[in-house]
């Protein structure tokens, strides 16, 4: 079998190359499993590389969780994921102006420096694209960018018509890579796919192979199923990184997301 016969019409029509990246990637790996690394140590994310990175195509960071954050450290971080051939993702959901968002990619985190996509809400309007995409220009690095169309939380303010203009925004740019999705819930993934077409690629939180809720108004669904309702990479944390065997856990998301595309 053939990458393209695996993405099917998404492999012809996204073209940010970063999304041919992660479409490459996932084929070899047989995963679309994203890691949402939520640790507060540096050597934790090592170390949880190291142990899963042959079956996830991406790694996921909240840089401002991090307790021991320094330039050396956070190198240690990135060579770990290099070696795994990761995207590097950091969630940062920009939300500011656009001359803000610019400024927010560098300082003491230099976000641009070393991640291949950021997430960022669309509230502040199309600028903040331009911004982000601005300061990857600066540092001559290629970056791509997923708007939050969905979330997973309950009780959100992303209505219909909020994800409707999100995708028009999303559309109207190269550097948009795609969306989150609300990985939660099968219909709404649908719906997103519908709005979205096949020019970008949808990534859902709020997956997870058992628990049905987590904490503070996470909500879940299955990972299959949300591949299997058009998203394109599910992003695991939970499920993974507080299993008993996180090993173990991270093959059975990697299987689930291969088998659900492979049926899709
Ligand atoms: O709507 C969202 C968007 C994101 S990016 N809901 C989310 O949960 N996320 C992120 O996905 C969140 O920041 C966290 O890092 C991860 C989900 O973690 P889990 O432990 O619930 O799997």
């Amino acid at each position: 079998m053939q990458v393209q016969e695996v993405w099917g019409d998404r492999w012809q029509n996204c073209a940010h190359p970063l999304s041919h990246q992660y479409m490459l990637s996932a084929f070899k790996k047989k995963s679309a499993v994203v890691l949402a690394a939520d640790f507060f140590k540096t050597k934790d994310i090592s170390e949880m590389i190291n142990s899963v990175g042959e079956y996830i195509t991406a790694v996921k960071t909240h840089v401002d969780m991090i307790e021991d954050f320094n330039q050396e450290s956070w190198a240690e971080v990135i060579d770990t994921a290099k070696k795994y051939d990761l995207l590097i993702f950091e969630d940062r959901k920009f939300a500011d102006i656009g001359r803000v968002s610019q400024f927010q990619m560098a300082g003491y985190y230099d976000i641009r420096s070393w991640a291949d996509i950021v997430t960022s809400h669309s509230i502040s309007g199309p600028d903040v694209i331009d911004g982000i995409a601005a300061s990857w220009d600066k540092v001559e690095r290629i970056g791509g960018i997923l708007l939050l169309a969905q979330m997973s939380s309950r009780g959100n303010l992303l209505s219909e018509n909020y994800s409707k203009r999100t995708i028009h925004i999303g559309a109207a740019s190269p550097h948009v890579l795609g969306y989150i999705g609300n990985g939660s819930s099968a219909e709404e993934i649908s719906e997103l796919r519908n709005m979205v077409g096949q020019g970008k690629l949808i990534w859902t939180p709020g997956v997870n192979l058992s628990a049905e809720e987590g904490v503070l108004g996470q909500r879940y669904g299955h990972p299959g199923e949300a591949i299997y309702s058009g998203s394109d990479g599910i992003i695991v944390g939970s499920g993974i990184i507080h299993s008993e065997n996180p090993v173990d856990a991270a093959k059975n998301y990697a299987n689930a997301s291969w088998n659900a595309l492979m049926e899709r």
